[in-house]
């Protein structure tokens, strides 16, 4: 990736952001998230940036794996968040929300499917990782994790996850670059997170369902710690949380898991 970060910060210069911190491409990396935890530790600057062609430990959420193929974009940011209380829960939505803006640059019309994922057409295009530290003060560091099918849907997929997947070149026929698309999610996320310090969760979280998977009002299950809730998806409240209504019409926020639409009464 050589010239790499120099082009990613003349990319974001010609958007009118000159970057405020180190901006790091590597060929290979473990995970650009334990990159910056490092960089974190060693208190390197708020937007401090690791790009990596290659992940051979790339994660998800709970200890799942992101397959990283070359051709995608690996991309992770360090912040130090100076935000009003709750609003750091919102930081997946935000860094969702993000993606789904800077895809959209490039003709692929996502959609955002609670908490983290982005879709097209029900395929996964991308995902994200938000990893805090937090000490006495409460929150010191987050490292914000974004991983983007750009060029490729990756190879080494069980079959019946190929089908699940898919990336931006699949979407529009065209060959993506990957600079451009990282230079385009590092703008939104700036604009998304300075919407989040300045006011609230409250613009994210509208923003983020304006783009959301519709399936408000509609069936859901939710895989949440090790039990499954099933009820009708209400919304999302100002910490991010799902809303679910159970058969009882009580309404209770689910803080994270996974869901997908069913038709209540399915066993
Ligand atoms: C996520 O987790 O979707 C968060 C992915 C974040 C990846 C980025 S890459 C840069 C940074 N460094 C890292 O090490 N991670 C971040 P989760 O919701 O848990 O989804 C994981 C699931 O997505 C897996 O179990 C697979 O089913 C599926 N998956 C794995 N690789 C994929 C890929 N390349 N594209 C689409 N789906 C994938």
């Amino acid at each position: 990736m050589e010239g790499a970060s120099e082009r990613l910060a003349e990319l974001l210069r010609a958007r009118g952001r000159e970057w405020p911190a180190p901006i790091e491409c590597f060929e290979e990396v473990g995970s650009t998230n334990e990159v910056l935890k490092l960089r974190a530790r060693d208190a390197w600057p708020e937007w401090t940036v690791a790009l990596a062609e290659r992940q051979t430990e790339g994660r998800g959420r709970h200890g799942r794996a992101w397959i990283s193929a070359p051709g995608n974009l690996h991309l992770s940011v360090l912040i130090r968040p100076a935000l009003p209380a709750g609003a750091a829960s919102v930081l997946p939505l935000a860094a969702g929300l993000a993606v789904c803006q800077a895809v959209a640059e490039g003709g692929v019309a996502a959609e955002l499917k609670w908490p983290n994922d982005v879709l097209v057409h029900g395929r996964k295009l991308a995902g994200v990782l938000v990893e805090s530290a937090s000490g006495s003060r409460g929150i010191e560091s987050a490292v914000v994790g974004v991983g983007v099918n750009v060029g490729v849907v990756p190879a080494e997929l069980a079959p019946d996850e190929a089908e699940r997947i898919t990336s931006i070149a699949a979407q529009t026929g065209a060959k993506a670059d990957i600079l451009v698309v990282a230079a385009a999610v590092l703008v939104r996320l700036r604009v998304c997170y300075d919407a989040l310090a300045k006011g609230g969760p409250a613009a994210v979280v509208q923003g983020w369902l304006r783009h959301a998977v519709p399936w408000w009002g509609r069936g859901v299950e939710v895989r949440s710690e090790g039990r499954k809730l099933s009820g009708i998806a209400r919304g999302v409240d100002a910490r991010g949380a799902l809303l679910l209504e159970d058969a009882s019409g009580f309404v209770f926020p689910v803080l994270s898991g996974e869901v997908r639409a069913v038709r209540l009464g399915e066993p």
